[in-house]
C-alpha cells in the first residue's frame, strides 16, 4: 500500500478496528479520554461475535451474570438477564442497550472492512484503506478483530454443484432458517454443532451428523435466571468482580481447588463429579481438582466420568462408542456445554456418520458422498466447522509495517507476541485478546476491558511524555512467546488436536495460541510492566520537523 499523505483523509488518534465487545468498551474508555476514536467494523452493527453466529441454539458457556461488562456500576444492575446463560439475542440486545446507552454508533462505522494497513515511518501513524476505498491516517491502530471470527469452510469438491442450501453457523443468515422437513447434514461436532443439532433435529425430516472427532460435552442446566440468586449477586456484584480477577479465567463464583483427584477415594471422587454434573458448567467441573488440566491420571478420572455418562445416556451402544472421544484429555478442547446434546442420537430420524472412518470426499448435485462410496441426500447442510481462530482475522488484513514485514511474514511460523498485546516490529499497534494473552482462555468481556484499560492508561503514559510511538523489543517479545509455550507445555493442552493450535486448518503452524497460566497472573504481569514504567517498550517522538520538511 502506498503511503497517502494528501489531506482528504481522516485523522485519528487511534482506530479500532471491530465492533465486538472489545473494540465498543475501547471505544467508549478512549473516547471519554478525548482521543478521537472510530471503530471500522465489516459487519452491518455492532456484537462481533454475537452478530455473526446467529445459528440455533447459540449460547454463551458462562454465566450470564459473569459475561457482561462492570465498566458501569448502573448498567449491571439494571440489566435483567433472563436466563443463566444468555441465547445469542439476548446477548446481541444487551450490547445494542450498551451501544445506545453510551451513544457509541456515531463513532463507528459499519460495513466497512479495513483491508490494508501501514505504518508510515516518518509520522508515526498508521495509514489504514477500507473496502470502500477511504484513507485513514491514525498515530495508533487497535486491532479489536476478535478470535473467532473467519469462518472456515471446508474446501469440499462439488460444493458449487450442490443443489439444496447451505449456511456457516458464523454467518448465520439473519432471518433464520427453517429446516422443517428438510433432509439436513450438520458437519462438525464442535460448540457449534453441539448446541445447533438437538434444535436442527427438532425441525428436520432426517438428520445426519457428519462427525469427524468426538468431543467432551456437559450438561449447561441452563434454565430461567433464579431471581434470588440474581439479587445477591446484583448485591455483592463489586466483589463478583474483584475475585473473578483474582481468578485464572476470570470468573468468580468457583472457588479454587485444594486437592488433587488422585488423592482421594474413588467413590468421593464420583461423588464429587456427580455433583458438578448436576450442577452444570464446565468451569465448575474442570476446576474440581487441582491437576485435571496438568496430570494425565488424573485427568482420566475426569474423562471416564464423563465417557460414563455418554453410554448412559444414549440407548445404542455402537453409536454411544463412537460418541466418546479417546483421543484428547478432557478440557484441551473447549469443553462444550449442551442441552440434550447426546440424548438426540436416541431419536429415529437422526443418524451419525463417522467422517474420520470414512471422510467426505465430495459433494453431489444431490448431497455428498463418503469415502466408503455412501451417497447422502440433502435438502440442506450446515457447516459447523469452526473458525481460523486467534490469527485469521489479522493475517486477512494487508497488513504490513512500512519496513517491508508483512503479518504474513511475522507468522509464517505460528503469531508471536508481547503478551497478546503489541508485536516486535509493528509500531503503535495493539491487540485485544491477541495470541498468547489469556484471550479464550478467560472471561472475553473481562479480557476484554482490562486490555482496553491498560492500552489506556499506556496512551495516557505516552501523551503525558510527549511521545508518538512504542516498539516491541524483539527480546521481550521472545522472552514472552517462550514463556507462553513453557506455561502450555506444562499442561495437557497440546495433546489435543485442537484449534487452540490451529490443527483445524490444514497447513497451519501448529503452535499453542493462547497463555493458559492464568488470567490473574497475566493481569499481574501486565500491571507490572505499567508500575515499571513499560519495560521492553522502546517510546520516541518522529521528528516534527522533517515530517513538515517532507
Ligand atoms: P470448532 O470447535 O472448531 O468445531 C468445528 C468442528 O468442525 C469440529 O468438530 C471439527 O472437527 C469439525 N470439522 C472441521 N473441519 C472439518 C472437516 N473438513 N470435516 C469434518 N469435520 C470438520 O468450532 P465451533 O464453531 O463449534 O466452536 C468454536 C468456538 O466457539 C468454541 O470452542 C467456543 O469457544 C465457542 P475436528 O475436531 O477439527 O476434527
Amino acid at each position: 500500500m502506498t503511503i497517502d499523505h494528501s489531506k482528504d483523509r481522516t485523522e485519528l488518534d487511534v482506530a479500532i478496528v471491530g465492533a465486538g465487545v472489545s473494540g465498543l468498551y475501547a471505544l467508549h474508555r478512549l473516547r471519554a479520554l478525548g482521543y478521537r476514536v472510530r471503530v471500522y467494523e465489516q459487519g452491518g452493527d455492532a456484537g462481533g461475535t454475537w452478530y455473526w453466529n446467529r445459528y440455533p441454539g447459540c449460547r454463551c458457556d458462562v454465566e450470564s451474570l459473569e459475561y457482561s461488562y462492570s465498566f458501569d456500576e448502573t448498567l449491571e444492575q439494571e440489566w435483567h438477564w433472563p436466563e443463566r446463560y444468555g441465547t445469542q439475542p439476548e446477548i446481541l440486545r444487551y450490547v445494542n442497550h450498551v451501544v445506545d446507552r453510551y451513544n457509541l454508533r456515531k463513532d463507528i462505522v459499519f460495513n466497512c472492512p479495513i483491508t490494508a494497513a501501514t505504518f508510515d515511518e516518518e509520522t508515526d501513524q498508521w495509514q489504514l484503506s477500507t473496502g470502500g476505498g477511504e484513507r485513514i491516517a491514525s498515530r495508533f491502530c487497535i486491532m479489536a478483530t476478535g478470535n473467532l471470527s473467519t469462518p472456515r469452510v471446508p474446501d469440499y469438491e462439488g460444493l458449487d454443484s450442490f443443489q439444496g442450501k447451505w449456511y456457516h453457523t458464523g454467518q448465520w443468515p439473519h432471518d433464520g432458517v427453517d429446516f422443517t422437513g428438510l433432509r439436513v447434514g450438520v458437519i462438525g461436532t464442535g460448540s457449534s454443532g453441539v448446541q445447533s443439532i438437538p434444535i436442527i433435529a427438532g425441525q428436520a425430516s432426517r438428520l445426519h451428523v457428519f462427525q469427524r472427532t468426538p468431543q467432551f460435552s456437559l450438561p449447561a442446566r441452563n434454565g430461567p435466571m433464579d431471581s434470588d440468586k440474581e439479587t445477591a449477586h446484583k448485591a455483592a456484584y463489586r466483589s463478583h468482580r474483584e475475585a473473578a480477577l483474582d481468578t485464572p479465567f476470570g470468573m468468580s463464583g468457583h472457588p479454587p481447588p485444594t486437592q488433587s483427584a488422585l488423592d482421594i477415594s474413588d467413590e468421593e471422587r464420583q461423588a464429587a463429579y456427580e455433583a458438578k454434573w448436576a450442577e452444570g458448567g464446565s468451569i465448575s467441573f474442570l476446576y474440581a481438582y487441582t491437576d485435571l488440566l496438568i496430570n494425565k491420571a488424573a485427568n482420566d478420572t475426569a474423562a471416564d466420568f464423563v465417557r460414563d455418562k455418554i453410554r448412559q445416556t444414549v440407548n445404542d451402544p455402537k453409536v454411544a462408542e463412537k460418541l466418546i472421544p479417546h483421543d484428547h484429555p478432557i478440557g484441551t478442547k473447549r469443553l462444550i456445554l449442551d442441552s440434550g446434546y447426546f440424548e438426540t442420537y436416541n431419536q429415529d430420524h437422526v443418524t451419525l456418520v463417522d467422517v474420520r472412518e470414512a471422510p467426505i470426499e465430495r459433494f453431489t448435485p444431490e448431497g455428498l458422498r463418503t469415502a466408503d462410496g455412501n451417497e447422502y441426500e440433502l435438502d440442506a447442510v450446515v457447516f459447523a466447522t469452526g473458525f481460523d481462530a486467534m490469527t485469521g482475522a489479522l493475517r486477512n488484513i494487508a497488513l504490513d509495517n512500512g519496513a517491508g514485514l508483512t503479518i504474513q511474514d511475522k507468522w509464517s511460523n505460528g503469531p508471536r507476541c508481547f503478551m497478546g498485546l503489541a508485536m516486535a516490529g509493528f509500531p503503535n499497534l495493539f491487540m485485544i485478546t491477541g495470541p498468547q494473552s489469556p484471550s479464550v482462555k478467560a472471561q472475553m468481556i473481562l479480557g476484554g476491558e482490562q486490555h482496553s484499560d491498560w492500552i489506556a492508561e499506556f496512551l495516557e503514559y505516552m501523551r503525558l511524555n510527549d511521545v508518538t510511538r512504542f516498539e516491541v523489543e524483539q527480546k521481550a517479545e521472545d522472552d514472552w512467546v517462550l514463556h507462553n509455550n513453557d506455561i502450555a507445555d506444562s499442561t495437557l493442552y497440546p495433546l489435543a488436536n485442537s484449534w487452540y493450535v490451529g490443527a483445524n486448518v490444514p497447513g497451519k503452524p501448529r503452535v499453542f495460541m493462547p497463555y493458559v497460566g492464568g488470567f490473574n497472573r497475566y493481569k499481574k504481569a501486565c500491571d507490572e510492566l505499567a508500575e515499571k514504567g513499560y519495560p521492553g517498550l522502546r517510546l520516541s517522538r518522529y521528528d516534527e520537523m522533517s515530517d513538515v520538511a517532507d
